[in-house]
């Protein structure tokens, strides 16, 4: 860290480096320098980045595209250049780090504080769609391959489970089971789109409602951030993510199974924000929407639960059964999402 701090063109000297905020996968430190400016500066996973300079590319990219279109600065990410003018910095161990601006006046939420918050974020994110669509996506690099191509994700955890890195398979059958049994419903939007019914776009991969800042004076939705996801992807994905985290009605790693349900009410605020921003959906897109939900929705807990079997290698943990406790709101919501279906479905295709 020590040599990142030293490589970066930060305006001041560093005076505080601490680890910040609430992702899952790459090491987040606040930068406070002694002139006041303050920074975000990020050591990527490269466990789970196989290609750490395609990515950096790829958000290169996206954020001086997006700076272009948008008149307020805060709007987009913003890289700071290292020693050479790169926009990224190799140290000694190989580890990559990138530093963007700090989004001042900016808040991060972990949970909507209303409605109206929700679907805010849905008009971001419905935005954000809109604002890349004339991006030249065969342009970007796919930074996670098969990142939410739910079929091949079965796969892989049928293999884990024969694995069984951890030991742990044989005290999670249950939800092995509720995984499994699933199957089936798990392809039906790669069916759409190699039947040509569902058309590739860039999207952002994880629309989860922290990676949104909201300006803190107005409310409204400032920045799109976390970008290493950005690929060719399906629009229902990124709806369903959205909804998967923001709908619920308890935290991704609650113990307490009676507190997770997927709220009705967030859901259609979120729709209502998404389609009516999306300009260029098509009715089978949005016919699309509710299957999202419940498919990524089934894939998280799929993810989660192979990385408790794997023995934690993928997301961060802050306890041991961390992954198996996310990994069971996941199932929790699958099951509700199910019995609300015919109401998910009825909400959406009123946009059509
Ligand atoms: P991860 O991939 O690990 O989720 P993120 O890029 O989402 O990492 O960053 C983690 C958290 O750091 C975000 O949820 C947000 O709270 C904060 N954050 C990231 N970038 C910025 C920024 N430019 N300005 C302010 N806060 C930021
Ligand atoms: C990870 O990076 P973060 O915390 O925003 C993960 C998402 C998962 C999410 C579950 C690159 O998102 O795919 O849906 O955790 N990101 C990656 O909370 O795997
Ligand atoms: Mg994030």
């Amino acid at each position: 860290m020590e040599s990142a701090l030293k490589s970066f063109g930060f305006k001041g000297n560093p005076i505080s480096c601490e680890r910040y905020g609430e992702g899952h996968i790459n090491q987040t430190y606040l930068v406070v320098t002694d002139e006041g400016n303050r920074y975000i500066m990020q050591r990527l996973s490269r466990n789970v980045f196989k290609d750490r300079e395609g990515l950096m590319r790829n958000v290169e990219a996206v954020t001086s595209f997006l700076a272009d279109k948008y008149e307020d600065p805060r709007r987009s990410l913003h890289l700071i250049p290292s020693v050479g003018g790169r926009a990224w910095f190799v140290d000694e161990e190989g580890e990559y780090w990138r530093t963007y601006d700090f989004v001042e006046g900016s808040i991060c939420l972990q949970k909507p504080r209303s409605t109206e918050d929700f679907k805010n974020s849905a008009s971001a994110f419905g935005n954000f769609q809109a604002d890349l669509i004339d991006f030249p996506a065969e342009t970007l690099t796919e930074t996670i391959p098969n990142f939410h191509n739910t079929p091949a994700r079965y796969e892989r955890f049928k293999e884990s489970i024969e694995k069984n890195a951890s030991g742990r398979a044989d005290e999670v059958r249950e939800e092995i089971e509720f995984i499994l049994s699933r199957e089936k419903d798990a392809s039906y939007l790669q069916d759409g789109l190699k039947e040509g019914r569902l058309p590739l776009r860039v999207t952002h991969n994880d629309t989860k409602l922290n990676n949104v800042l909201f300006d803190e004076k107005t409310d409204k939705p400032l920045c799109i951030i976390d970008l290493d996801t950005i690929m060719p992807g399906l629009i229902a994905y990124d709806f369903g993510d959205s909804i998967r985290f923001g709908a619920s009605t308890g935290a991704e790693d609650e113990k307490d199974l009676s507190k997770i349900q997927m709220d009705l009410d967030l859901y259609k605020a979120y729709c209502e924000g998404f389609i009516s921003s999306c300009p260029g959906i098509t009715e089978e897109e949005i016919r699309s929407l509710p299957y999202g939900a419940k498919i990524i929705t089934l894939e998280n807990a799929l993810r989660f639960l192979m990385d408790y079997i794997d023995g934690d290698v993928y997301y961060k943990i802050a306890r041991p059964e961390h992954n198996l406790d996310r990994a069971r709101t996941q199932c929790k919501l699958v099951s509700d999402m199910e019995n609300k279906f015919d109401i998910m479905k009825n909400i959406c295709e009123a946009y059509i």
